[in-house]
């Protein structure tokens, strides 16, 4: 008796469930289908790699579409993506310095995203003047010692500065490593303040821009020479970079326009790098100024230069390492393989003015909404259409963004168009996070109001515009 009544009160309650979750399936694809889901493929930024996750964690999930294989050599690279390296010798993880920034590859791209200006996030690439060498070195820089990491990958850097690039500065390399392990002394210590420069919008409308100023005072206590370029750079997210590393090169090569043909005032040039992996010039695809090829060269070079670690890619004298290829390629497997969070949902009339003001603006013009993806060594890659916002070649910013300092066939005004997508996360992740290059930018607005060069239309409809349309501009880029 007891047992048929509660069968009767079990079957009632599935009923129950049943018709609840016909209900709930109804109002889903009602809620999806008003909020567009179904008809703005804009919102799957990632293709199948998409994930609908708007939390601090948003750049920190696994492509949902890995197979079981790759996602355990993800979950391994996410392990040697937080591990923090020590002195050595040490049982696990030893092998930092002797130089380095930082001794995590998390310390600086935090919770998968960008870093923050500040000294051990931030980097300081240095290089000497390609015209007027100085003949002698310069008594004032340290002489070239072991410790110096880059300086050791030398058939590469030769092979780079034979391609064009900025030579190394002696004694410091191309990188300020600005700690040190016991019994070594930093390049450099660092010092960085803000400079403040007001302006207007068209409107009357003030606003404030900020700048940094570098004091970098080598260990003589002398001053870095002036004639050194250097270049701050903050750490860039790390989510969706397997998706832009499978963008076949000639697509990407057909949205050049060196010559500007088609008169917009936008050109965009690939920029060609060393692959150390190759042993070519290939085009560049990552960091500020595309100036690294692919993921794999990327990780292994901060390995090296961020961190001191030895690395198959860039072995000790001897061609030892302190981490193997295992690591360095499922490390690889993790950057290549973080998912891309959706964009929010809700059609917002406002969104959608925002969309069509960046269209109008001609911001898409260089932060291109839509790539397709080809082949890649990791399948759930292959053959998505994203929406990155991005045409990953470089663009004249202008003389207000400019570093002064070239890379590979970068210029001291270009810059890689960064993606967008992920970007209404920024202060999700990372609350005070800045934008741009240097992290200069406090706010996207302030982002939009440093484009200089081929983007000086573009920031000049966004200054003109009224209020209310700025409003929808930035609620757009923050609804990515
Ligand atoms: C000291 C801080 C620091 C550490 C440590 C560091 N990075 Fe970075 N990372 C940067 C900076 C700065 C950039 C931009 C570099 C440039 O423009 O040249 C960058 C760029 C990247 C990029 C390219 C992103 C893009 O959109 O183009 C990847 C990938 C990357 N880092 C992976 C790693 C991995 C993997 C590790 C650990 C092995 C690591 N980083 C450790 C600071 C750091
Ligand atoms: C000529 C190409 C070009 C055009 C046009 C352009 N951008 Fe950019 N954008 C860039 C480049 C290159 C950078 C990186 C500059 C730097 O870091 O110094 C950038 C950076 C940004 C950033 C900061 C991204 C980050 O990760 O920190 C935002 C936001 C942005 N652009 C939005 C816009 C908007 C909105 C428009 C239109 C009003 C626009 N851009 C027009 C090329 C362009
Ligand atoms: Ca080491
Ligand atoms: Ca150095
Ligand atoms: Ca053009």
């Amino acid at each position: 008796m007891a047992c048929i009544a509660g069968l009767r009160r079990a079957r009632g309650r599935f009923g129950a469930i049943a018709l609840l979750s016909v209900i709930a399936g109804v109002l889903a694809s009602l809620l999806l289908h008003g909020a567009g889901w179904a008809q703005s493929p804009l919102l799957l930024a990632g293709g199948d790699t998409t994930v609908q996750n708007r939390t601090s964690q948003g750049y920190s999930q696994p492509a949902p579409n890995l197979s079981p294989e790759w996602l355990a050599l993800h979950q391994v690279g996410d392990r040697h993506f937080e591990a923090a390296f020590v002195t050595p010798p040490a049982p696990v993880n030893g092998g930092l310095g002797p130089l380095f920034n930082n001794t995590s590859c998390t310390g600086c791209h935090i919770r998968d995203g960008r870093g923050m200006p500040i000294p051990g996030q931030l980097l300081l690439r240095v290089s000497l003047p390609r015209q007027g060498l100085p003949n002698s070195p310069d008594p004032v820089l340290p002489a070239p010692t072991e410790a110096a990491p880059v300086l050791r990958a030398n058939a590469h850097l030769e092979a780079s500065v034979s391609l064009g690039n900025a030579p190394p500065v002696p004694g410091i390399g191309t990188q300020i490593q600005d700690q040190a392990v016991y019994g070594y002394v930093p390049e450099a210590r660092v010092k960085l303040r803000w400079q403040e420069q007001p302006g207007t919008y068209a409107d009357g409308t003030p606003y404030s821009l900020r700048s940094p100023q570098f004091e970098i005072t080598l260990p003589s206590g002398d001053p870095l020479p002036s004639h050194i370029l250097v270049s701050p750079r903050i750490p860039s997210p790390v989510f969706g970079l397997g998706l832009l590393e499978a963008v076949p090169e000639a697509e990407i090569l057909a949205l050049a326009d060196p010559d500007d043909r088609d008169g917009d005032g936008i050109s965009g040039r690939p920029n060609a790098v060393w692959d150390v992996e190759q042993h070519a010039e290939v085009l560049g695809r990552f960091g500020w100024k595309a100036n690294n090829p692919t993921l794999l060269q990327q990780g292994a070079s901060a390995y090296i230069n961020d961190m001191g670690v030895t690395n198959p890619l860039f072995p000790e004298p001897d061609g030892s390492y302190e981490i193997d290829a295992h690591t360095l390629k499922a490390n690889t497997v993790y950057v290549q393989t973080l998912a891309v969070p959706a964009p929010t949902q809700r059609q917002d009339p406002q969104v959608l003015r925002g969309e069509r003001l960046f269209n109008a603006a001609n911001c898409a013009g260089c932060h291109v909404p839509t790539l397709r993806t080809g082949t890649h060594q990791v399948p759930a890659l292959a053959n998505q259409t994203i929406h990155p916002y991005t045409d990953l070649l470089l663009h004249d910013l202008g003389e207000g963004l400019a570093d002064h300092r070239p890379d590979f066939r970068a210029t001291g005004q270009e810059w890689r168009t960064p993606p967008l997508w992920g970007l209404g996360l920024v202060q999700t992740v990372l609350p005070y996070s800045g934008y741009l290059h240097d992290g200069r930018a406090r706010t996207l607005a302030e982002a939009i109001l440093w484009h200089g060069g081929e983007a000086a239309s573009a920031r000049e409809a966004f200054r003109t515009m009224p209020e209310g349309d700025r409003a929808a501009l930035l609620k757009f880029l923050n609804s990515r």
